[in-house]
């Protein structure tokens, strides 16, 4: 009995280290640390159209990926908005001024 509660422990830990890498992996790529993205919008609009373009956010990140910022894109547009630009820092509790 005891033997099958360390078993259940074991599968239950490795569901669980399973579950943990799911959320750092996003299909199968590892995405990089949120904290690195906690610019403001203004810095990398750099010619104030009120959108961040592809061109605009690549020179900002040198080290993004298109996969990322078609992350930020939500209503894929193919540009990242004001909007958009915010809900992605909150939804990776980046604190952002109003
Ligand atoms: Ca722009
Ligand atoms: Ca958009």
């Amino acid at each position: 009995m005891k033997q099958l509660h360390s078993l259940l422990a074991v599968a239950l830990m490795t569901i669980l280290s399973i579950g943990c890498a799911d959320k750092t992996y996003h299909h199968g790529r590892p995405m990089p640390d949120p904290a690195s993205f906690n610019a403001h919008f203004g810095d990398m609009d750099t010619d104030g159209d009120e959108l961040v373009s592809w061109k605009e956010f690549q020179a900002y990140f040198p080290d993004a990926n298109k996969h990322v910022y078609k992350a930020l894109d939500l209503n894929q547009d193919g540009a990242v908005d004001h909007d958009e630009w915010h809900e992605f820092k909150e939804a990776h509790g980046l604190k952002h001024h109003e």
